[in-house]
């Protein structure tokens, strides 16, 4: 297995409830090294601008005036399959579809405020990360 390195984002919803810390113990817990991390205020362009992907989907209005209605914490997550073990770390994007001991299934409130986003792919962690982060603020 490979080292690798995964964006991962703690939601609105999860800073607004004081579960920044909880969610990090379930990264640590779980063999996730928290390598940078930021708390930030996204703006309606950088929110428009990191889901642009799902642009077309029906959700794409509502996702980005969520990301925006509070801070967020903007984090690179290490380890060995980051980001397949992100994934199953974060659960179902429904919380009612999630496994039990996943962070969504844990503390999301709905479909959308969900608690946290992951990277789906290496590549896309790869330009998710440069996204928010320079070089020099990744610290393993
Ligand atoms: P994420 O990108 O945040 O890690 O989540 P994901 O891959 O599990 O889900 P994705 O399909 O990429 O959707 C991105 C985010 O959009 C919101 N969403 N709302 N109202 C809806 O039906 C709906 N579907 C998705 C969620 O916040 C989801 O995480
Ligand atoms: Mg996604």
């Amino acid at each position: 297995m490979a080292v690798e390195r995964t964006l991962s984002i703690i939601k609105p919803d999860a800073t607004r409830r004081n579960l920044t810390g909880k969610i990090n113990a379930v990264f640590e817990g779980n063999g996730l090294r928290i390598v940078a991390q930021k708390r930030i205020q996204l703006t309606k362009a950088t929110a428009g601008a990191f889901y642009e992907v799902h642009k077309e989907r029906p959700f794409y209005n509502d996702l980005v005036s969520f990301m925006i209605s509070g801070p967020v914490v903007v984090q690179v997550l290490e380890g060995e399959n980051a980001v397949l073990k992100n994934r199953e770390v974060m659960g179902a994007t429904d919380p009612k579809k999630a496994e039990a001991h996943t962070i969504r299934a844990q503390f999301a409130e709905s479909i959308e405020a969900n608690s946290v986003h992951g990277s789906d792919s290496l590549e896309n962690a790869k330009n998710e990360i440069s996204f928010f982060f320079a070089g020099t603020e990744i610290l393993p």
